[in-house]
């Protein structure tokens, strides 16, 4: 166990939503040794609450973190993921590894993750880097009742969005063009896009080009290390039940996290006008503005995916005593 006190270490808020993707970008951030982890809160988006934070606390204590906060959110979207795979994380806390870590439940806070952010930044000494795997709805709540706080927030990374792409919603009231993040609640996604916050969004875009193949798969396996065999284990359970309509997992929320430990050569952002739509059939969309007329903000429009991949696997090559211990 290590606890790195003599770097200055970048503060940051990790808001998920508690699928394997999420999980896995859990177990990622936690690696980094530059980055303090300040709360961790949970959106009870594609997942169960209860499953999530049970597998929260439980890579908290397998990596010595036990100390980090974590709140649970109980603000609800409009448009519900399918129930199938809400319940699929639920793997990951039967895996033996995962079975016999007990959750320290000491560190869960008896407010709602929106009221827990809020007061964060209110009595913040120093801007905070919010990372969002999930949808917008907590930070959206918070921004919209207490814009002083943006003041507080040095970025936001938020995984949503399909700006030149087409979307991977495929429900009765969509045309296809949305993400499932900026979906859920379409409403949040909007606020956060108008907030004027330093925003970096990581669309479709960007994550289309990291499918987990088994070629990654494979070079992961061959690190065996504590850490490289529960990823690879969390991964195996994309490949039967998968939430997409293509059947292909990606990396969607693990880039996101690995925007925060990449060489800034790995990724080219692009700077847009875009504005977001309310009404069905585009509740949710993300479009590029006809205009200046809409909000401009920053979102990652190509990756140097090979580089990203050789990042994860080097960054899961250790084993569980080696995690540096974050003190909150
Ligand atoms: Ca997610």
């Amino acid at each position: 166990m290590q606890h790195k006190d003599s770097v200055k270490r970048r503060k940051v808020i990790f808001d998920h939503d508690g699928g394997i993707d999420d999980l896995l970008s859990l177990l990622l951030l936690l690696t980094m040794e530059h980055i303090e982890v300040v709360g961790i809160t949970i959106t009870p988006a594609d997942c169960y609450p209860e499953d999530a934070l049970t597998s929260t606390l439980k890579i908290l204590s397998l990596t010595n973190n036990e100390s980090i906060p974590v709140a649970l959110g109980n603000l609800a979207g409009l448009n519900p993921f399918p129930a199938d795979w809400r319940a699929q994380p639920k793997f990951c806390h039967a895996l033996p590894v995962m079975l016999r870590t007990k959750e320290a439940r000491a560190n869960v806070v008896d407010e709602p993750a929106h009221v827990w952010v809020a007061k964060y930044l209110q009595n913040a000494c120093e801007q905070v880097t919010v990372l969002m795997t999930g949808p917008a709805t907590n930070l959206a709540y918070v921004i919209e009742g207490h814009s002083e706080y943006k003041n507080n927030i040095g970025q936001v990374i938020w995984m949503g969005g399909a700006i030149r792409v087409k979307g991977n919603v495929a429900m009765h009231d969509s045309d296809g063009s949305q993400e499932w993040n900026a979906y859920w609640d379409p409403q949040a996604t909007k606020v956060l896009i108008e907030s004027g916050v330093n925003l970096c969004l990581v669309p479709l875009d960007a994550t289309n080009s990291l499918p987990i193949d088994r070629q990654f798969l494979f070079e992961l396996s061959n690190v065996k290390t504590e850490l490289a065999d529960l990823a690879g284990q969390f991964w195996a359970a994309t490949t039967t039940a998968i939430p997409t309509y293509e059947f292909t997992y990606f990396m969607w929320d693990i880039l996101a996290t690995a925007l925060l430990g990449v060489s800034e050569s790995c990724w080219q952002t692009t700077s847009t006008h875009v504005s977001v739509e309310l009404t069905s059939p585009r509740a949710g969309t993300i479009s590029c503005a006809e205009s200046s007329a809409g909000s401009r903000i920053e979102w990652v429009q190509s990756i140097n995916a090979e580089q990203v991949r050789q990042y994860v696997i080097r960054q899961f090559n250790r084993n569980f005593e080696t995690f540096f211990t974050n003190k909150c």
